[in-house]
């Protein structure tokens, strides 16, 4: 019988969790009090976190929520909060996505993101924990404005805050190739790519197949309806693209953990792992949430665990002698 407490201790690496996703009604109401902003509850409670099903529903409240981060010191106590959580989560290994749109669109200069998530990186060195970012396009938002983004980027990836480049919020009629060019000069800086392909939008499947074959993407956040094209599950596999999914996410924006198609990809074997994506919105599952939720829910024991935990490190974008010591 699997227990918590293996779990809890297995190390692994957590590579789809967006930060702004980490704020926890506490948090929020915490931090709006201080900026003296009206946020319409008079206690934590009264901030409901719980908006209903569907990809829309869950982004309208995602940015509101995330509305009380103005100064450098709300992005660094978010940041230093969550670093914690995976450290105390066991995770030796976090690719944390940031969304900084959904901020510079507010009228907070990028610079008030990237350096209070950053300054909370750097002072969680004591921590065992390695954490790299991911910055995230949002795709509702123009071809354009993500490569002003990509432009305000350069000098702190430059510097090697920045790691990647990912692609997140409303697929519809979002497509990937919207994006190719940002892509292809993001890539030609040196980023790692990756990139939403969210569950039961329109087209998924060809935005799969655009991630994969145009974009060329090195990993695939969600994408789990690849299992309904035999194909392109074939080509995943064979190119051992990792695929990065977030079971409990489902469960809160479909009310299904998406069992079928995760086994599928696990049985077949694609590199699949799992992470938290949104916790504070998903019903505040975290990693070790996410891991023993699923097994339980599928039966499954200490072995399909430790896989899911190796798949995780082997698709990470840590080095290949990193990755040995953690296999
Ligand atoms: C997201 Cl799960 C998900 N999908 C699309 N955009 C997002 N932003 C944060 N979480
Ligand atoms: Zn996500």
């Amino acid at each position: 019988k699997l227990s918590r407490k293996f779990v809890d201790g297995l190390p692994k690496a957590e590579l789809h969790v967006h930060i702004e996703g980490t704020l926890e009604a506490e948090m929020e109401f915490a931090i709006a009090k201080r900026n003296q902003i009206d946020i319409g509850a008079k206690t934590p409670a009264d901030i409901d976190r719980n908006y209903g099903v569907g990809l829309p529903e869950f982004l309208k409240a995602y940015y509101k929520g995330m509305q009380v981060l103005r100064t450098k010191q709300d992005f660094y106590d978010l940041t230093a909060a969550f670093l914690r959580k995976e450290a105390d989560s066991n995770v030796k290994h976090l690719e944390l996505f940031f969304d900084p749109q959904a901020h510079t669109s507010r009228g907070i200069p990028f610079a008030t993101v990237i350096e209070g998530i950053h300054e909370a990186i750097v002072d969680a060195a004591s921590l065992d924990i390695d954490v790299q970012l991911i910055m995230c396009f949002l795709r509702e938002y123009s071809q354009e404005s993500a490569m002003q983004t990509l432009k305000e980027a350069e000098p702190y990836h430059k510097k090697g805050w920045i790691l990647g480049v990912g692609l997140d919020s409303d697929e519809h009629h979002n497509p990937p190739l919207k994006f190719m060019l940002v892509f292809a000069k993001a890539r030609n800086q040196g980023y790692y790519l990756t990139m939403h392909c969210d569950l039961h939008q329109v087209d998924t499947v060809d935005h799969i197949k655009q991630a994969l074959e145009i974009i060329t993407v090195d990993r695939l956040d969600h994408g789990l309806n690849i299992v309904e094209n035999a194909d392109l599950m074939t080509f995943l596999i064979d190119i051992k693209i990792g695929i990065t999914a977030c079971p409990m996410a489902y469960f809160y924006t479909r009310k299904v953990m998406e069992q079928k198609a995760i086994n599928k990809l696990f049985n077949n074997g694609a590199l699949i792992s799992f992470n938290s994506d949104d916790p504070a919105y998903k019903g505040s599952n975290y990693i070790n949430d996410v891991y023993y939720k699923f097994a339980q829910k599928c039966n499954w024991s200490e072995k399909e665990l430790v896989r899911i935990a190796q798949n995780s490190f082997k698709t990470s974008w840590i080095s290949q002698q990193e990755k040995e010591s953690y296999l």
